[in-house]
């Protein structure tokens, strides 16, 4: 089947750090004109897929989010099929785009927020994040697995903990939309985040591993609103980390790939939604 993209780019107003950020004074049509231009040609052209990246037009992170026309009601997975995925996914929320395949050919499964409680008073939005994972790897579990139909997949917990723990090359990519990070709030963040995973999943050695992996950020790092970092499981359970595509260190621990992956696809993810997107799309992988 033809598969037909239309993906529009946006240059980068000085200063910013991602051009994966909304960008309206560079964007020359209004999304009513691309939903009406895409959608004329979807009707013209029967049995041609159109897929589009479409991003709001807007400056803000926080206005009304524009929903894609193709998927806006249906799971992620429904609009990543294998043969013709759309270039970019938009978390509609806050507008960040993500690009449906990332690092050879790990493949977009499921997009959400981490929000942060503050003070219990209000929660924040710091940053979008998209679940990534490298599709031969997991064609390897159909050895294990063969093919189960949906239900024994969802019903298998030890499906889901092989996919934590088993050497499947995955990425997280986190957008950060919080304007006001400082290092020393990133910090204490996840020294409760992935300090609360490590001790999940091991009673002993967790200091020194989180100390390691503190270690590698330094202070003068900053994450200005619109910086990505990836967090990525390489072959031989290798976490790599990169800042604004950066490589800032490897660690070669499978407990800490583990106990990172849990913040978004284990038991108490930090977004449902973006966690049963995940299990819909890789359970389709399997099954394709
Ligand atoms: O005090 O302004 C504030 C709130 C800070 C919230 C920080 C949350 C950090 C979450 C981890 C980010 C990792 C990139
Ligand atoms: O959201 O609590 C969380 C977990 C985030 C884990 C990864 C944080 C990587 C932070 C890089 C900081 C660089 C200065």
């Amino acid at each position: 089947m033809v598969s037909l993209r239309l993906s529009f780019s946006f240059p980068q107003r000085p200063g910013r750090r991602s051009s994966n950020f909304p960008n309206s004074s560079s964007f020359p049509f209004s999304p009513a004109i691309v939903a009406t231009t895409a959608a004329a040609l979807a009707g013209a052209t029967a049995g041609i897929k159109v897929a589009l990246a479409i991003s709001p037009n807007s400056n803000a992170i926080g206005d009304p989010p524009y929903h894609n026309p193709w998927n806006s009601d249906a799971p992620l997975w429904a609009s990543l099929s294998l043969a013709e995925s759309p270039a970019t996914v938009v978390e509609p929320k806050t507008g960040v785009i993500f690009p449906s395949v990332v690092d050879g050919a790990r493949r977009l499964l499921g997009i959400g927020l981490r929000k942060k409680n503050v003070f219990g008073l209000k929660n924040i939005d710091v940053y979008a994040f998209g679940v990534y994972a490298e599709v031969d790897d997991v064609k390897k579990l159909r050895k294990k697995y063969g093919v189960l139909s949906d239900s024994e997949f969802r019903g298998s917990k030890e499906f889901f903990s092989d996919v934590l723990d088993q050497d499947i090359r995955m990425t997280v990519k986190l957008q950060i939309v919080y304007g006001r990070l400082t290092i020393g709030s990133v910090r204490s963040a996840f020294e409760e985040s992935v300090g609360n995973r490590l001790k999940k999943f091991s009673s002993s050695g967790n200091k020194d591993l989180l100390n390691r992996f503190t270690s590698l950020f330094r202070d003068e790092y900053k994450l200005p609103r619109g910086s990505v970092i990836d967090l990525s499981r390489e072959q031989g359970y290798v976490l790599r980390t990169r800042i604004d595509g950066k490589e800032v260190g490897d660690i070669q621990s499978k407990l800490l790939c583990q106990s990172i992956l849990d913040l978004y696809i284990g038991d108490d993810p930090f977004d449902k939604k973006a966690k049963e997107d995940f299990e819909v799309g890789l359970i389709s992988l399997l099954q394709n």
